[in-house]
């Protein structure tokens, strides 16, 4: 298997709106990431994924782009832009930024020609149709709203959005947009980045005919449409080959056999991707639907293509919330999560606060929340003649705000964040999670997740290795090895409450053990053998 940095590095995800303000606006910004420059050399993260940065009348948290060559002055600008990225390089790491490019803001010149009338040169930037009867082209849904249509008054036909209102998806058939799109993608790489996360990439190509869905609800519609690929490999041609850098797409709605299509070390696409089968399957844990997606992909994308690892991001509930145990397992949980995260194949992100073990938030009512999607959905919900209450209580869970709340650096107030009031509420619980107190701690959750990526750097068997399960069927343990060369690597996790006893599997009895990482902190450096497991308790060892 060829060695590729991309693939050794851990990848530290930087919600810079809620990382660390500097100017006392209540909002994150690129100064308060530079600040923080130290604390992830420190954690020993290679890579740094930025959340949008680019100018944006911010309906969408920077997803709606009305300018792609300024900084969004909520950030800062362009000068301290490029000293983060000189800072990052300083240090060694390396600096990806979010590209994107299926839609842009309503606001961008782009549209506001395109929309200005039908004759204007850039009318065919974005997707206009006709209605059907008085009704929009079809009965599609968007991720945000109930239509994927938006009647324009101006020029009476209808514009196209996957997303928000506020949020055209560009017309990729277009040549001047493609050209547009890597004209503008040089931009950044000529500036030195080190690769892009892509948004919903696997959007960006539109049917031929806007058919009606027989199911308009299962949105998948909006993904893996025909072309796609040629967009991809036109992209990865005229631009992203002329550099070293790495890029992992957004890939929502795909088995493993169609992501491979788009990461498959021969298609000359992207390197890697993002898919949502834990996310979008998983409500909740639920661990033999999760071993079957790990074991699915590896089977398909083992010597063939490269996977990425994550629980959560900035829009899906923080992972010992979700996933663990927030409440009296917190530590064990998030440390057996990312013992996990880590040891699976795949490339490991770490999402803001990930590395503390920071927890969602259930706010008391609907005027804390802030996103866009979750007030869409609420409002569409409410207008049904549900209740409000009924209602916030059956989106809170999944709430795309709960890991969007201020990262917790300290127990003074606002946690550190902001001296300002912050733009969204910090989580109650800041006084007790917070990085000050992790990092004062030799066996916090921060100490953890350092020798887990300080591991990774010493032992390709966590990149390379080869993947089996060994514990098909148990609800409770997964156990599987990790085999490169002539190392093979025993992870054990006790994914319950409660106690559980395992059994060295016959394959390993007699061999000797030796304890590479483990959550509880009185397991014996030597030696294997048949025990009773406490409560998320997690171990790895080599064998040999
Ligand atoms: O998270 C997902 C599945 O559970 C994805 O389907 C995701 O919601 C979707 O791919 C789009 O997310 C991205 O683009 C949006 C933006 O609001 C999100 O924050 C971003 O991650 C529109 O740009
Ligand atoms: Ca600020």
């Amino acid at each position: 298997m060829k060695r590729e940095w991309w693939k050794e590095v851990v990848v530290y995800q930087v919600y810079w709106r809620s990382f660390k303000d500097t100017n006392g606006d209540g909002i994150g910004d690129l100064g308060g990431v530079i600040e923080k420059l130290d604390y992830l050399a420190d954690l020993g993260v290679g890579v740094i994924w930025l959340n949008p940065v680019y100018d944006s009348p911010d309906r969408d948290n920077g997803y709606d782009i009305s300018d792609y060559y300024k900084i969004m002055p909520k950030a800062g600008s362009m000068e301290q832009w490029e000293r983060l990225l000189h800072e990052v390089h300083s240090r060694g790491m390396k600096l990806i930024m979010d590209l994107v490019v299926n839609h842009t803001s309503n606001l961008h010149p782009w549209f506001l020609e395109s929309r200005s009338s039908r004759h204007n040169p850039k009318r065919d930037w974005y997707i206009w149709r006709d209605g059907k009867d008085g009704a929009p082209p079809n009965n599609w849904r968007s991720y945000f709203t109930p239509s994927a249509w938006e009647w324009d008054e101006v020029t009476g036909q209808y514009y196209f959005h996957s997303f928000a209102t506020e949020q055209p998806d560009l017309n990729w058939a277009n040549t001047d947009v493609r050209n547009a799109i890597y004209d503008m993608m040089k931009f950044w790489l000529d500036k030195g980045i080190d690769g892009f996360r892509m948004d919903a990439i696997n959007l960006l190509a539109k049917p031929a005919l806007f058919s009606d869905a027989d199911n308009p609800s299962d949105i998948s519609y909006l993904a893996n449409n025909p072309g796609i690929h040629e967009y991809l490999r036109e992209m990865h041609d005229r631009v992203l080959k002329h550099y070293d850098v790495m890029t992992v797409g957004e890939i929502p709605f795909v088995t493993p056999e169609e992501g491979l299509k788009y990461v498959g070390q021969d298609r000359g696409e992207l390197h890697t991707l993002f898919h949502f089968q834990v996310c979008d399957e998983m409500p909740g844990w639920d661990m033999l639907r999760f071993k079957s997606i790990q074991k699915r992909w590896h089977e398909v994308f083992y010597g063939r293509g490269w996977n990425s690892q994550f629980l959560n991001n900035h829009d899906h509930t923080r992972q010992v919330t979700r996933y663990g145990d927030d409440d009296e397992y917190r530590v064990e949980s998030a440390k057996l999560l990312a013992t996990m995260i880590h040891t699976l194949p795949g490339i490991p992100y770490v999402y803001q606060g990930e590395e503390i073990g920071m927890t969602g938030v259930h706010f008391p009512s609907i005027e804390d929340y802030r996103d866009i999607a979750l007030m869409n959905r609420y409002g569409e919900e409410v207008k049904k003649g549900r209740s409000p209450e009924a209602v916030l209580a059956e989106l809170a869970p999944l709430a795309r705000d709960n890991s969007r709340t201020p990262m917790q650096w300290d127990d003074s107030p606002n946690a550190g964040f902001t001296k300002g009031e912050p733009w969204i509420k910090v989580n109650p619980n800041y006084v007790e999670i917070n990085t000050k107190r992790d990092r004062e701690r030799p066996d916090s959750i921060f100490a953890y997740y350092q020798k887990l990526i300080s591991l990774r750097r010493q032992n390709p068997i966590m990149i390379y290795g080869d993947y089996v399960d060994l514990s098909d069927g148990d609800e409770a343990l997964y156990v599987y090895t990790r085999k490169w060369e002539d190392e093979v690597w025993l992870i054990i996790l006790n994914h319950a409450q409660t106690r559980t006893s395992f059994h060295v599997p016959e394959l390993f009895a007699g061999q000797t053990a030796r304890l590479i990482i483990a959550n509880y902190s009185d397991v014996a450096r030597d030696g294997l053998s048949d025990t009773c497991l406490r409560p998320y308790e997690a171990r790895v060892y080599a064998l040999c």
